[in-house]
C-alpha cells in the first residue's frame, strides 16, 4: 500500500477490470473465460464480482454477488414494478450500498478483480451506480480499466467500428476510466475484417467509410477526435467460448494498467 495525494491509500497490486456491454454480448462468459485463463495459465488469483441482480445464471461462481444484497424479485413486488423498472430500482439500491462492494473488493488480497455488470447496459451506465462504482474502484486501485464488449455479429461495416469507438470514448468520459473495446464471439464471424490490426491506421478506417455527405464528414471528424483520446489503439477480437485471444486482451489490459505504455 502507498499513499497518493488526494486518493488516500491505493493498492498498487490489484488490477480491476469492469466488463460493460449490450445485452448478450458475452460479458459473463468473458469473466468466466478470462478468469480461467488467468488462473490456469498464469497462476493468478482472481476475484469475480457479479453486479447483475437479475442474473438467473452466471457461468462462473461469483466471490461477491449483488444478489446477496439486492433481491430484485422482492423489489418488483414491493414497488409494483416490471422487469426494467425493478432493475432500475435495484441499481439505485446497489448504488446506495456501494461501500459494501468497495469494502469487499478492498479487503481481498488477490491479483485480479473481474466485475460483471447487468445486461441492460443503459440501466447501469445511465444511473448513479456506474459513476459511484468507478469512484469506489479508483479509491481501491489505480490499475483499473473498463472492457467494452461488443458482439462480432453486429460489426459488419467500418461505420459499426466507428460507432463502438465513439461509445468507448463516451463511456471513458462518463466514468473517468480507460476503456478497451473488444469484439467477442469471433468464432461465429471468423471472416470479420473490420477492426483488429487495421485500426492502428485511422486513415484506413476513414477511407473505407461508405457513409457520404454531411454524416460521412461528421463521422470522419468525430473519429479523428476519438483517435486522439482513445486509450486502446487496437480492438482485440476474442472468443469467450473458445478461450481464443485471451492473451491479446491481457496484453492490452497490461499496457493500460502498468504505465509502460506502447498502445499502438
Ligand atoms: N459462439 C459464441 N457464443 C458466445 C461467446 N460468448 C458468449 N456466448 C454466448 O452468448 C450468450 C450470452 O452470453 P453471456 O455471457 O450471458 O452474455 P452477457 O453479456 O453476460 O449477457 P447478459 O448479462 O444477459 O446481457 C450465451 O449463450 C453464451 O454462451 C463466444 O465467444 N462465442
Ligand atoms: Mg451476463
Amino acid at each position: 500500500m502507498w499513499t497518493m495525494e488526494g486518493l488516500g491509500d491505493v493498492d498498487v497490486g490489484k488490477t480491476i477490470i469492469v466488463f460493460i456491454g449490450p445485452a448478450g454480448a458475452g460479458k459473463s462468459s468473458l469473466v468466466h473465460a478470462y478468469s480461467r485463463w488467468l488462473e490456469e495459465l498464469l497462476n493468478y488469483r482472481v476475484y469475480k464480482v457479479n453486479l447483475d441482480p437479475a442474473a438467473e445464471y452466471t457461468p462462473y461462481t461469483p466471490d461477491f454477488d449483488a444478489r446477496s444484497i439486492v433481491n430484485i424479485h422482492k423489489i418488483a413486488i414491493e414497488y409494483g414494478l416490471g422487469p426494467n423498472g425493478a432493475l432500475v430500482k435495484a441499481m439505485d439500491v446497489l448504488a446506495s450500498k456501494i461501500s459494501i462492494i468497495e469494502e469487499a473488493i478492498r479487503s481481498i488480497d488477490l491479483d485480479f478483480v473481474l466485475v460483471d455488470t447487468p445486461g441492460q447496459m443503459e440501466i447501469f451506465i445511465f444511473r448513479d451506480i456506474a459513476v459511484k462504482l468507478a469512484d469506489a474502484l479508483r479509491r481501491i486501485s489505480r490499475q483499473l480499466v473498463v472492457v467494452f464488449v461488443v458482439d462480432a455479429e453486429v460489426i459488419r461495416r467500418y461505420e459499426d467500428y466507428a460507432f463502438i469507438s465513439v461509445m468507448s470514448v463516451a463511456i471513458q468520459s462518463r466514468l473517468g476510466v480507460d476503456v478497451i473495446p473488444i469484439i467477442n464471439k469471433v468464432d461465429l464471424e471468423p471472416e470479420i475484417d473490420v477492426g483488429g490490426d487495421l485500426i492502428s491506421d485511422i486513415s484506413i478506417v476513414t477511407e473505407r467509410l461508405k457513409t457520404s455527405g454531411v454524416y460521412g464528414e461528421m463521422m470522419k471528424s468525430i473519429l479523428n477526435i476519438v483517435w486522439l483520446y482513445s486509450k486502446a489503439a487496437r480492438i482485440p477480437k476474442v472468443s469467450a467460448k473458445m478461450l481464443d485471444s485471451m492473451e491479446e486482451l491481457h496484453r492490452i489490459v497490461h499496457e493500460l494498467t502498468c504505465s509502460c505504455g506502447d498502445l499502438t
